[in-house]
C-alpha cells in the first residue's frame, strides 16, 4: 500500500529518470538507444522497475508514467539527434495496459506531435504476452504503428511459450532474444541451437533480430557467428542516465 501512494507523489513530484542502454549494428554503429525508467525514491533510493512497474499497472499509475517516460525520451533524443545517424532510434517499453487502450493511438499521435518527435524515430517494445491476447484487435494496433512508421520489436522473445508460427502473422519489425537464452550460450549448446532457430525463422520473415543482454566477447564473437543483427548488453555499455549517454557518445566519435 505505502509503495501505492509513493508511487503517485513520485509521479507528481518528478522522482522518475530515465536511463539509456544503446543498440549496436554488426559493425559497431549506434542503431538506437533503449529507454529504461528508474525511481529515485526519497527514502528508500533507487527502486527496480521489476517492482514498481507492476504495482503501476494494476493501479492504472502506469498509464501516467507511461505518458512521462515517452515525453521524456522523445526529448532527450531530440537534444542526440543531430550528432546521430537519420536510422536511429529510440526504444520505449509498452505495458499491456498502455497498448490495449481505445485511446492508446490517438494518445500516441498527440504526444508525438507535442515533442516533435518524428514516428519514424520511435520504436516501441512489446513482449509476446501483450500480442497474444485479442490477437485481431492487436494486429490492427499493429498495422497502425507501422502505417505512421513506428518501428515494433518483440521484446524478450522466446519466453512467451508461444508457437513461432504466430509471428508470421504479425506486423513486427524486429524481435529481441531473451538474455536468458545468451547467458550461456558459450557452454550450452541447446540454448546455442534456440538461437540459431528464433535467427533464421526471423530473418525468413524480414525481421531485424537485437541479441540481449551480451556480456562477453566470447558471446558477442557467437552471436555474430549465428548472424544476430543488433547487440545489446552490458559488454558495449550498460544502461546510463542521460548526462552519461551524452559523454559516451562524444567519446565513441
Ligand atoms: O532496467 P531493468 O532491467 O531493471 O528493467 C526491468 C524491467 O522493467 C524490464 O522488463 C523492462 O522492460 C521494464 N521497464 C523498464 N522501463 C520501462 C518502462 O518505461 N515501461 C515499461 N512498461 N517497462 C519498463
Ligand atoms: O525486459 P527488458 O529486455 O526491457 O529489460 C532490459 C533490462 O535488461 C534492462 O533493465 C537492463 O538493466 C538489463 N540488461 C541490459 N543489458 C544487460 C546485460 O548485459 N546483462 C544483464 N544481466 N542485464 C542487462
Ligand atoms: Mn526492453
Ligand atoms: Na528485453
Amino acid at each position: 500500500v505505502t509503495l501505492r501512494n509513493d508511487l503517485q507523489e513520485a509521479i507528481l513530484n518528478e522522482q522518475f529518470e530515465l536511463h539509456y542502454q544503446p543498440l549496436l549494428t554488426i559493425t559497431g554503429a549506434v542503431q538506437g538507444f533503449e529507454a529504461l525508467v528508474r525511481w529515485n525514491h526519497p527514502i528508500k533510493g533507487a527502486i527496480s522497475p521489476a517492482l514498481f512497474i507492476p504495482i503501476a499497472e494494476e493501479t492504472g499509475q502506469i498509464i501516467a508514467l507511461s505518458q512521462w517516460v515517452i515525453e521524456r525520451a522523445a526529448r532527450d533524443f531530440l537534444t542526440l539527434q543531430p550528432q546521430l545517424s537519420s536510422h536511429c532510434r529510440i526504444s520505449v517499453n509498452l505495458s499491456p495496459m498502455q497498448f490495449h487502450r481505445p485511446s492508446f493511438l490517438s494518445s500516441l499521435s498527440t504526444t508525438l506531435e507535442a515533442t516533435g518527435l518524428s514516428a519514424t524515430s520511435l520504436e516501441l517494445e512489446l513482449t509476446e504476452g501483450i500480442l497474444m491476447n485479442d490477437t485481431d484487435a492487436a494486429i490492427d494496433t499493429l498495422h497502425a504503428l507501422r502505417a505512421m512508421g513506428i518501428s515494433v520489436a518483440i521484446d524478450d522473445f522466446g519466453t512467451g511459450f508461444s508457437s513461432l508460427s504466430y509471428l508470421r502473422h504479425l506486423p513486427v519489425d524486429k524481435v529481441k532474444i531473451d538474455r536468458s537464452f545468451i547467458n550461456n550460450i558459450a557452454n550450452n549448446s541447446k540454448d546455442a541451437a534456440i538461437v540459431q532457430g528464433i535467427v533464421a525463422l526471423a530473418h525468413h520473415l524480414e525481421l531485424t533480430v537485437v541479441a540481449e543482454g551480451v556480456e562477453t566477447t566470447q558471446q558477442h564473437q557467437q552471436l555474430v557467428e549465428l548472424q544476430c543483427d543488433v547487440f545489446q548488453g552490458f559488454l558495449f555499455a550498460r544502461p546510463m542516465p542521460f548526462k552519461a549517454l551524452c559523454e559516451w557518445l562524444t567519446e565513441k566519435q
